[in-house]
């Protein structure tokens, strides 16, 4: 058979990561010539699309930003264009989504609003420096939050260089990761890189959070053997990162897979709540069920066996009280995801009462 240009066409989106996930959702359309197109960029409102062949600028049809919720598009959506114009967002598979910043209010310890930081994901790779970005509760933080959002977390610690026996780091990593895979690499030395390839391959979609000045963008460059993000130097003052890249970019990499860089991240504010808790504190979880009380907040409780395993150093004081503060987040975030929803049941029971109420006043004047 003749290979057409529409095969082609798929066969590029396969190695940009299309699924059958996705090919599902174009059975729907009437319209057979469509252009699915995946977002590589976000500047505003901008959008940097590409199909695999071409890359084109594009913005958002004036339904989609009126609709301001989730479905605004972010990087790694696949989207319907119609010309420069995207026209529709296909669901996702996953989205890697936090609190937003500077939505808190009063009254309210926990963000207001969800910031999707990129969309249908394999991996996310966790970017610590090995210099004063490093720091063992942060990296709880990250796994939580990512575990959170079902996806795939993975550790990099960077910048090894730093230091005669890197090592330490690794193991130190290695007893709060629980098998999240941890990478020790330089991206001065290339020490490493290779083992990082697996998750750029064909196909693959990985995204890079971390701090300002961990190393995502310079990571970003090494591994595409050629200076394609802008990357400076962390303030000798406070050790701290200038946040030099601002707006989320995805490469399509030599290896065919994609890598996203993203800005540093100020704040890990939780938005999803699920499993996070379990998959990154799973030691806390499993002696927390021996627990004399079933609800045990393993502050005070007499019985408490994870207090116990503190004292015997098996956990340390600083990894509970970790635990401990990100899981009254969670109880907050859930309790008032809850309320949300009963806000919008009594809205919805309002109007149905509102509609009978109309219908009866319409009846009663037929009679007459
Ligand atoms: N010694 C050493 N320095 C590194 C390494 N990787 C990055 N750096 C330096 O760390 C500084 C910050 O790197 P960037 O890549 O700009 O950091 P970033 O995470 O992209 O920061 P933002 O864009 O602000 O979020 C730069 O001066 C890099 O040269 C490394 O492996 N070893
Ligand atoms: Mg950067
Ligand atoms: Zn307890």
């Amino acid at each position: 058979m003749m290979n057409t240009s529409k095969d082609n066409n798929i066969s590029n989106l396969l190695l940009m990561g299309w699924t059958s996930h996705f090919q599902e959702q174009l059975e729907n359309f009437s319209n057979k010539d469509i252009t699915p197109a995946r977002v590589i960029g976000v500047r505003k409102n901008s959008f940097l699309v590409s199909d695999g062949n071409n890359e084109w600028l594009a913005t958002v049809a004036g339904r989609l930003r009126i609709d301001t919720g989730s479905m605004y598009p972010v990087t790694g959506d696949w989207v319907i264009m119609n010309g420069s114009v995207i026209s529709r967002v296909l669901v996702r598979r996953n989205t890697l989504s936090r609190g937003a910043s500077g939505t808190r209010n009063k009254q309210d310890a926990q963000p207001q609003k969800e910031q999707v930081i990129a969309a249908n994901l394999d991996t996310v790779f966790i970017v610590t420096g090995l210099d004063r970005d490093y720091n063992l509760r942060r990296i709880e933080r990250y796994l939580t939050l990512i575990w959170n959002c079902g996806i795939n977390p993975v550790i990099i610690l960077t910048k090894a260089d730093l230091h005669q026996e890197p090592l330490n780091f690794v193991n130190e990593v290695e007893s709060v990761a629980f098998g999240v895979p941890v990478y020790l690499i330089s991206a001065y030395e290339d020490t490493c890189l290779k083992s990082l390839e697996p998750y750029l391959a064909k196909g693959q979609t990985t995204t890079m959070v971390g701090s300002s000045g961990a190393g995502k963008s310079t990571l970003l460059n090494r591994l595409y053997s050629k200076e394609i993000q802008l990357t400076s130097p962390i303030s000798i003052h406070d050790g701290k990162g200038k946040h030099t890249t601002t707006s989320r970019h995805m490469a399509v990499m030599p290896q065919g897979g994609m890598l996203i860089d993203n800005p540093g991240i100020r704040e890990i504010a939780f938005w999803e709540v699920d499993k996070g808790m379990g998959s990154a504190f799973p030691e806390i979880e499993a002696i927390g069920k021996e627990c004399r009380f079933t609800n045990c907040s393993h502050t005070h409780e007499p019985g408490c066996m994870v207090l116990g395993a503190v004292e015997e150093g098996k956990i340390s004081i600083d990894r509970l009280e970790n635990f401990r503060k990100m899981k009254r987040e969670m109880e907050y975030l859930s309790d008032r995801q809850h309320k949300s929803a009963d806000r919008v049941e009594k809205e919805r029971w309002k109007d149905i009462t509102m509609q009978i109420k109309t219908i009866k006043k319409r009846n009663s004047g037929f009679k007459h």
